[in-house]
């Protein structure tokens, strides 16, 4: 038993959702912020003086004595004054400085200040208690920004709160930030009291078509703040979007991935060194500024991608991948072995495979190489996804037929596309499929990078869709 006998007064900021009373998790904002289940029901907006905490192992107010109601003016002034317990320029110069020596150094100047505007109200946020739900997207490059957040959020609890508030982080298996993501959020969100807004961070997708009636819709209910890497469309409403920070609006592109925007963003927030998680995001993400002699970050890349892919499955061993169950097994060199073992021995295995099965053809641009991945033996597992499997695939033809190659993998409702950056500014892939999208009523949505896209399309025409993309890619000699 861990008594307190300073006296906290402050003010009552947010109350969570809980069954049974006694579990309602409130936020005060004193001298210290308090993060901690009562035995006096309170209301947010409440004054209060906190006389003792036991702090066994989850903090518990025990005696707490209610003093009146602030007014909205006091509330404001202490929501206000709360990034200012963080160094956000000071973190933010320490990181550029970390950094100096990555391939990535110089571009990180460009970017920065989003970050720090979003690390800001994401600050905020945090510290008053209101709720937060992070989605992320389900690979290499989604995961390692979650996994850089979450360091960065134990961090700030430990250094400036008694208690941790919780923080509700959700995979993302499409590329949209959909009505039923949306409508969880929604009823979640509704389910906590806060003085300050609840907020949603998205990392690496949701630059998407079938996001923007969502944004649209969480603009008076919710702050979002996106963190992405996706080229936006003409049409995204961005500016709906409380903070959109991405690559492509500060004259970089898909290669400063949302894992390194996330990383940075965390090293803003609390002052760590995320150099692991960047490392395995640009080698997971084929960036530019990838170090790929980088042992380790191959590593980590393989089993990141292998967690993302099996997480949620049918018979799977991880029901919900969050990232603290990722940053504790590859934190442990025994499983981390294990894990990277049985998922490189499967890939390479498929890998193999694929080369063999890959049939060969002359587009425009480059060689095409056309693969069904259905023809592929299906692992139990679930691992590797065909997208991830694709630019894998990828890298292995380029090895062996040179730069001009380009991959087209089918699969289901899926069509999905790699090329290297060399070849990709000649191709416009994305005005491609977009322009399919036009010419075809099988082709329902599309989009990606120019160096990585897919379009879905109805499962019974898949082989038009395809005629088209292979005649617009230049290949004269396909039948089917
Ligand atoms: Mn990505």
């Amino acid at each position: 038993m861990d008594d307190i006998d300073k006296a906290f007064s402050g003010i009552v900021t947010s109350a969570s959702s809980a069954a049974d009373q006694r579990n309602i998790i409130y936020t005060i904002l004193s001298d210290k912020i308090i993060c901690a289940a009562s035995s006096v029901l309170l209301n947010v907006g409440d004054i209060v003086a906190v006389k003792s905490i036991n702090s066994d192992d989850k903090p518990r107010i025990e005696e707490v004595e209610i003093l009146g109601s602030a007014t909205v003016r006091d509330i404001e002034t202490a929501l206000g004054k709360l990034p200012d317990m963080i160094d956000i320029e000071g973190n933010a110069a320490r990181s550029l400085d970390r950094h100096k020596n990555a391939a990535y150094s110089k571009d990180m100047h460009n970017i920065i200040g989003e970050l720090q505007k979003a690390a800001r109200v994401f600050a905020s946020a945090y510290l008053s208690g209101a709720h937060i739900v992070i989605r992320f997207h389900n690979d290499c490059d989604g995961i390692s920004g979650a996994v850089s957040i979450n360091r960065a959020l134990s961090e700030l609890s430990n250094r400036l709160m008694i208690g941790k508030p919780t923080v509700s982080w959700a995979m993302q298996r499409g590329i949209e930030y959909d009505m039923e993501s949306a409508y969880s959020d929604i009823i979640e969100f509704r389910n906590h009291k806060s003085a300050a807004a609840p907020l949603l961070l998205i990392t690496d997708f949701g630059t998407a078509p079938g996001s923007a009636d969502q944004i649209i819709n969480a603009e008076k209910q919710y702050t979002i703040v996106m963190l992405d890497h996706h080229p936006p469309y003409d049409e995204f409403p961005m500016e709906r979007i409380t903070n959109y920070v991405n690559s492509w609006n500060h004259g970089l592109n898909s290669s400063f991935t949302a894992g390194l925007l996330s990383s940075i963003f965390a090293e803003i927030l609390a002052d760590i060194d995320t150099s692991d998680m960047i490392n395995a995001s640009l080698i997971g993400d084929f960036s530019e500024y990838a170090d790929r002699s980088d042992a380790d970050g191959q590593k980590i890349s393989i089993v990141l991608d292998y967690l993302t892919s099996i997480a949620g499955r049918n018979g799977s061993s991880i029901e919900k991948l969050t990232p603290s169950y990722a940053d504790n097994l590859i934190n442990n060199p025994d499983r981390l072995a294990s894990t990277f073992y049985s998922a490189s021995n499967t890939l390479n295995e498929l890998l193999d495979l694929g080369v063999e099965k890959v049939k060969k053809m002359h587009g425009d641009a480059a060689d095409v190489f056309l693969l069904d991945f259905s023809e592929l033996p299906k692992s139990e597992s679930g691992y590797p996804l065909p997208g991830r499997y694709s630019s894998r695939l990828q890298e292995k033809l380029e090895g062996i037929n040179g730069p001009r190659t380009m991959l087209v993998l089918h699969y289901g409702s899926y069509i999905t596309v790699r090329m290297p950056r060399a070849i990709s500014g000649e191709v416009k892939l994305l005005e491609k499929i977009n322009k399919i999208l036009e010419l075809s009523e099988y082709a329902e949505s599309g989009g990606g990078h120019n160096e990585a896209a897919s379009i879905k399309v109805v499962k019974e025409r898949s082989g038009d869709v395809l005629s088209i993309l292979l005649k617009e890619l230049g290949c004269q000699n396909y039948h089917r």
